[in-house]
């Protein structure tokens, strides 16, 4: 079990491998990867059931992990390798012809730890409500989680997904949003005029919990929240800013999908610390 501290150092280095892989890329998304960084490091570090040691995409005895927001590739990456799934230099080989990193994960380049591919939004929430279905109906006490957009609820298929997982009782779904209120085009709410995402999981029969995305204490709890409750698949609602960590992308949309220039890239990594080494 990592304490908080160790989440926190985790986290750091993690932010630093993000900057560093989409600045040498030359593309990417570092702003909603700075965002759910916290919430990822925790999941891989402190709560899901999952062993790179052992890791088997059809691995009974095993929770079950999809980027439903795929583009958030960067972060899924920096955490996969800070978890000992692959080693760390290869981060330098995001995006590059023929590595395993591509820009939205791709399973089929022997990409471990994450479940399927993802990339086109909507779809992975609705493939981790299969999966817990089918858990559910083996009789396998492992849970399923996603990792969703605010932005990419605006797809249809997220809604669909609501109903069916409500209407089954699927609580062996954890889903998490990162709810930085911006995405690629400016705030949601200017988007599609709705951001009280909380209130519309509600009424889909959700159970909803509200958690801080930068405080491991709150992200904890809320997982342990989602753990031990019954009856409904659970919704965290992670309040969290888009390029957190690096003062001149927090809160910025223009960061969603913008790589970070070498001089950026230095300001960047000065104010973040360096604590496992850099790939
Ligand atoms: C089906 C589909 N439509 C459009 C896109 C293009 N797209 C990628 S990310 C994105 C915005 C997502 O916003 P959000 O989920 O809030 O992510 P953030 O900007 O916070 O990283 C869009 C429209 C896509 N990948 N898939
Ligand atoms: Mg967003």
């Amino acid at each position: 079990m990592k304490t908080i501290q160790e989440l926190q150092d985790i986290a750091s280095q993690v932010r630093r491998d993000i900057i560093r892989s989409v600045s040498a890329a030359g593309c990417g998304h570092p702003g909603g990867s700075l965002s759910s960084t916290d919430i990822l490091t925790a999941l891989y570090f402190s709560e899901m059931k999952q062993d790179p040691a052992t890791w088997r995409r059809d691995a009974k005895g095993q929770d079950a992990f999809i980027p439903s927001a795929g583009h958030l590739a960067p972060v899924v990456y920096a955490v996969l390798a800070r978890a000992g799934y692959f080693e760390p230099a290869k981060l330098g080989t995001l995006r590059k012809f023929g590595s395993d990193l591509q820009g939205h994960p791709s399973t089929e380049h022997g990409l471990k730890g994450i479940f399927m591919p993802s990339g086109s939004l909507g779809q992975g929430l609705a493939a981790a409500a299969g999966i817990a279905l089918a858990k559910k109906l083996a009789g396998e006490p492992e849970r399923a989680f996603a990792l969703l957009g605010d932005g990419e609820s605006e797809e249809g298929e997220i809604w669909e997904t609501a109903m069916f997982a409500a209407g089954h009782k699927l609580d062996n779904l954890v889903a998490m949003t990162d709810w930085n209120h911006l995405q690629i085009d400016g705030k949601i709410e200017s988007v599609t005029g709705i951001d009280e995402l909380d209130e519309k999981w509600a009424a889909f029969g959700w159970d909803v919990i509200e958690a801080d995305g930068h405080d491991f204490e709150s992200i904890l709890k809320a997982f342990e929240i989602a753990r031990v409750r019954n009856g409904k698949p659970k919704m965290i609602m992670f309040s969290t800013e888009m390029g957190h960590g690096v003062d001149f992308m927090a809160g910025n949309h223009g960061w969603h999908g913008k790589a970070p220039s070498a001089e950026e890239c230095e300001k960047a990594m000065a104010q973040l610390k360096e604590t496992l080494g850099d790939y």
